[in-house]
């Protein structure tokens, strides 16, 4: 039986600043369902990169007086400390400076040639460089701006190479027919299907008007278009050409998660790009929305750009992670504001959480020596208590299927706090007065310190930290690695005779006014 795989990617962000927020925001996610996926059994992939070449690139350099690749090596390696941070646990990193890619986007760029597919032309139109887009007069904003980041466009002409994307219009049509959940949400399909419908052009894949780019293989005056490069990565990610049984593993993709402003470059270009070089289309892109800063647009003019590596050096990673997963539908645009990020963190993670696990231990270790009971009977408050915990995980995972981190994190919430109100109905300091009601209150600590151990295994692909914490706490020496999903389902698997450890709040509460003090 071949194992069960499971191959997600964010984009490859280009190195032209440091990352913000709204990169760490997708690659929280993709970082999560990963997690999941791992705990579910799966075998994962989980590519990153950077998008080195291009225009864009090639002119933030020159401001600095660097070379290309001088100046990205730089950034480069703040994104790989900004994941480092976040503990995310991508398997390749993939630059598009490399050898392997290089010689990727060759190939697959011969290919297609070879095939008929991409052909000389000479090309006009109205440039973006930011975008690292051609527009036609018509595509243009009402300013005559670029119609994706409404700035300003420029002129150009020049000899291309193009690729034969019209001739693929109807499979793709057809395709996305066949495939009604390839585009995610649901809500940008009719966006996509109705872009195609309109007619789908010949893209220009070649560009001349500077060099920092892969070489077209058959023609040297011509660098290869930055998103056919990038794109390839994808491919890159999992050594396609250089270890054929590992590729055809894990490709096709499980998931390309994406921002809703490249969503177009991945649910029209790349596969039609993959149909010309004969591969097999991804399985699902997800487009989700954006973060914005307190009701606005992020940006360096504005001065409001949310620095990650700050905020996990002042909150923790799980606070940044539970905070954007919780706060924002996973799907629609959402607002960050320090303010509402400090109250999530304490009604959530501080009190509901932390509460839950401080006052269980510290039963534990008051009533029982820190030993952990035996869960001799049945209380009249443990069916519906175990009730809501089945539902709940069901539910969690489920929505976690669906990358809908917020409501799976909103049910798992309902379980702590209904696990808060199982102390409140079964009050062990009453049982404790009452020698004859030891097993009873032996079982209520039992069954409390269950849901959390089945609480922090289900918290795993969102907080890498929180879980182990919490099972110091409650006496589990299990490594993160002997968890699995099934355990989540599975209740009473918390050995007896066992000890707790009271320890610090693993949430500390944040105090606003300290902290907008010491800014
Ligand atoms: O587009 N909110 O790279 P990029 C949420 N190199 N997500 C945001 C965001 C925000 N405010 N800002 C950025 C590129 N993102 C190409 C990708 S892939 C083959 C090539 C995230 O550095 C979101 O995922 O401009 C968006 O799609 C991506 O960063 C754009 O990153």
């Amino acid at each position: 039986m071949s194992a069960k795989t499971f191959y997600v990617t964010t984009p490859i962000y280009y190195p032209n600043d440091k990352l913000h927020i709204g990169h760490t925001y997708t690659t929280t996610a993709a970082d999560t369902i990963t997690r999941f996926k791992q705990l579910q059994g799966y075998e994962t992939e989980f590519i990153t990169g950077s998008d080195e070449h291009g225009q864009k690139i090639q002119k933030s350099a020159a401001k600095h007086d660097m070379s290309p690749k001088e100046y990205v090596d730089g950034i480069v390696e703040t994104f790989k400390d900004l994941w480092e941070k976040l503990k995310v646990d991508y398997t390749k990193f993939v630059r598009t400076t490399s050898d392997d890619h290089r010689s990727d986007v060759e190939y697959i760029f011969k290919k297609v040639y070879d095939k008929g597919d991409i052909y000389k032309s000479k090309y006009e139109g109205y440039y973006c460089t930011p975008c690292e887009t051609y527009w036609t007069e018509r595509q243009l904003d009402e300013e005559g701006n670029c119609p994706d980041c409404n700035r300003a466009v420029e002129w150009m002409e020049e000899e291309s190479y193009f690729f034969k994307m019209s001739k693929y219009q109807d499979r793709l049509l057809d395709f996305l027919n066949e495939n009604p959940d390839f585009i995610q949400p649901a809500k940008r399909r009719n966006e996509m299907i109705n872009f195609i419908k309109e007619g789908l052009e010949d893209l220009c894949v070649s560009r001349t008007t500077f060099d920092w780019g892969i070489p077209v293989p058959v023609d040297d005056d011509h660098v290869i278009y930055v998103w056919f490069d990038a794109l390839t990565s994808y491919l890159t990610g999992i050594d396609w050409n250089r270890d054929e049984e590992k590729f055809n593993k894990f490709w096709p993709a499980d998931i390309h998660i994406v921002g809703k402003d490249i969503l177009r470059f991945h649910t029209i270009i790349w596969p039609t790009i993959l149909m010309a070089a004969d591969l097999p289309l991804p399985k699902k892109v997800f487009g989700h929305g954006f973060l914005l800063v307190d009701g606005g647009k992020m940006s360096k003019s504005k001065g409001n750009v949310i620095d990650p590596v700050k905020l996990i050096d002042d909150f923790g990673v799980d606070a940044v992670r539970y905070y954007l997963l919780r706060e924002i539908a996973f799907g629609t645009d959402g607002s960050y504001s320090t303010d509402n990020f400090i109250q999530r963190i304490n009604s959530d993670l501080a009190n509901d959480l932390g509460n839950l696990l401080n006052r269980t231990v510290a039963m534990v270790d008051k009533y029982f020596n820190g030993v952990i009971p035996e869960a001799k009977l049945e209380t009249e408050f443990d069916t519906d208590l175990e009730e809501v915990a089945t539902n709940t995980f069901k539910l969690v995972e489920d929505n976690l299927e669906k990358l809908q981190f917020s409501v799976a994190l909103e049910e798992l919430w309902n379980l702590v706090r209904r696990t808060n109100k199982y102390i409140d109905q079964t009050t062990p300091w009453v049982l404790a007065k009452d020698e004859d009601k030891k097993a009873e209150l032996g079982t209520v600590l039992y069954n409390l310190l269950d849901n959390l151990r089945r609480i922090a295994i289900a918290l795993v692909p969102f907080l890498p930290e929180a879980p182990a914490k919490m099972w110091e706490q409650l006496g589990i020496k299990d490594s993160l690695a002997d968890q699995s999903w099934d355990n989540v389902k599975s209740k009473d698997l918390l050995e007896s005779g066992i000890k707790v450890k009271n320890g610090d709040p693993i949430f500390p509460r944040i105090d606003a006014d300290e902290y907008y003090q010491k800014l």
